[in-house]
């Protein structure tokens, strides 16, 4: 009979050294049977166990590209949800904590979103005038809905391109669940704010009339990042007085204000390529999560380029955050000693529609 899995109770005290002593121990014990995904977002002292890193777009593709019988991603829940279902069935994909969801992600719910389809249905005829775009963050049952309506997933890197897909299938983009990543993409492909309505889940008809619905070209959902949206405009002008000669750049789940104040938006895949390539002795402003900001200044140190953080207050993914060395300690034995624990796995029927959005996405970007 098999033993029982290991409890968290007794990882719970443990000090962070005899963590990494059991991480490596358990690592080296699995060999070849775990691979390590690690989200640019995640702490220092669990990113250092990575084998692929990347953002969520890059970690999806890099899924399905391994053959280890256990993923351990070290990111959060609808990520593990992606890796799952890009996978091979007989993979594995685990998250060391499963509270590590986001906060943004849960902004939107299936219930909520098929009423708002619904509703939508009274004013126009959503499945042939409206494609439902659903950034990556967002749980799996939401990218089945776009699968099933003939939609698809984007990722910040893909936004624009995958919006221009959309709008080629139909007149107008229901997109959810992050309004500043949707507005921003729409302002960039000229579409005027006035075209872009925000739909409140929580209102009747989202809390728009008829007349706005039928006018609007984007549905912009009301969700959010709490990191994010704490960079503020005020922010880029004291950087902007104190250093003119700095340069801002920011991810697109900022407020429109903070996107349109700076030099540069995009991704976090965006944001180390630019950064990087930049000229040796510059001086960055950058507007997204706190440990993607530390790791990006330290290498780029040796260049003489700085980088500095966008808040003046600590703000970091707090449920990325959860996965610490004491959740992969734990996660790792328990795999070592051949127990599966905190597997991941996205029900069939929701995994086949939205592999189907998310095939679409990768194939046009
Ligand atoms: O897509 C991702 O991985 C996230 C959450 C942000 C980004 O821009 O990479
Ligand atoms: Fe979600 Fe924001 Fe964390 Fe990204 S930074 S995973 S959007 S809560």
């Amino acid at each position: 009979m098999q033993s029982a899995s290991i409890n968290f109770d007794r990882f719970n005290q443990l000090q962070d050294n005899a963590c990494h002593e059991r991480i490596r121990a358990a690592r080296a014990s699995l060999g070849p049977r775990v691979v390590m995904l690690c989200h640019h977002y995640q702490r220092a002292d669990v990113y250092q166990y990575a084998d692929l890193t990347g953002d969520s777009l890059r970690l999806a593709r890099l899924a399905s590209q391994t053959d280890s019988e256990y993923i351990v991603f070290c990111g959060v829940h609808f990520m593990a949800e992606v890796a799952d279902i890009m996978s091979s069935p007989r993979q594995k994909v685990i998250l060391p904590d499963l509270a590590a969801g986001c906060s943004m992600a849960d902004m939107a719910n299936l219930a909520k979103v098929e009423r708002c389809w619904r509703e939508l249905n009274e004013v126009l005829n959503a499945d042939e005038v409206i494609t439902p775009v659903t950034y990556i963050n967002s749980a799996a049952d939401l990218k089945a809905f776009c699968g099933d309506h003939g939609g698809i997933v984007c990722t910040s890197s893909n936004a624009a391109t995958i919006a221009g897909w959309a709008f080629g299938q139909r007149q107008k983009i229901l997109f959810f669940p992050d309004q500043h990543l949707g507005r921003w993409t729409g302002h960039t492909l000229g579409i005027p704010l006035d075209e872009m309505m925000v739909w409140d889940p929580d209102l009747e008809m989202g809390g728009l009339t008829p007349e706005q619905i039928r006018k609007a070209k984007l549905l912009l959902w009301k969700g959010h990042c709490s990191v994010h949206q704490m960079f503020q405009p005020a922010h880029i002008l004291k950087f902007r007085n104190q250093h003119p000669d700095g340069l801002v750049i920011s991810h697109p789940e900022c407020s429109f204000e903070v996107c349109r104040q700076s030099d540069f938006v995009g991704s976090t895949e965006h944001i180390v390529k630019v950064i990087k390539e930049a000229r040796p002795g510059t001086r960055w402003l950058v507007g997204t999560e706190l440990n993607l900001v530390t790791r990006l200044a330290e290498e780029v140190k040796a260049e003489g380029k700085i980088v500095q953080f966008m808040s003046p207050t600590v703000c970091m993914c707090s449920t990325m955050q959860r996965i610490d060395p004491q959740h992969l300690a734990w996660t790792l034995e328990n795999l070592a000693a051949g127990h599966t624990v905190n597997q991941i796995s996205v029900p069939e029927h929701e995994a086949v529609l939205a592999k189907l959005a998310l095939e679409r996405m990768l194939a046009i970007s």
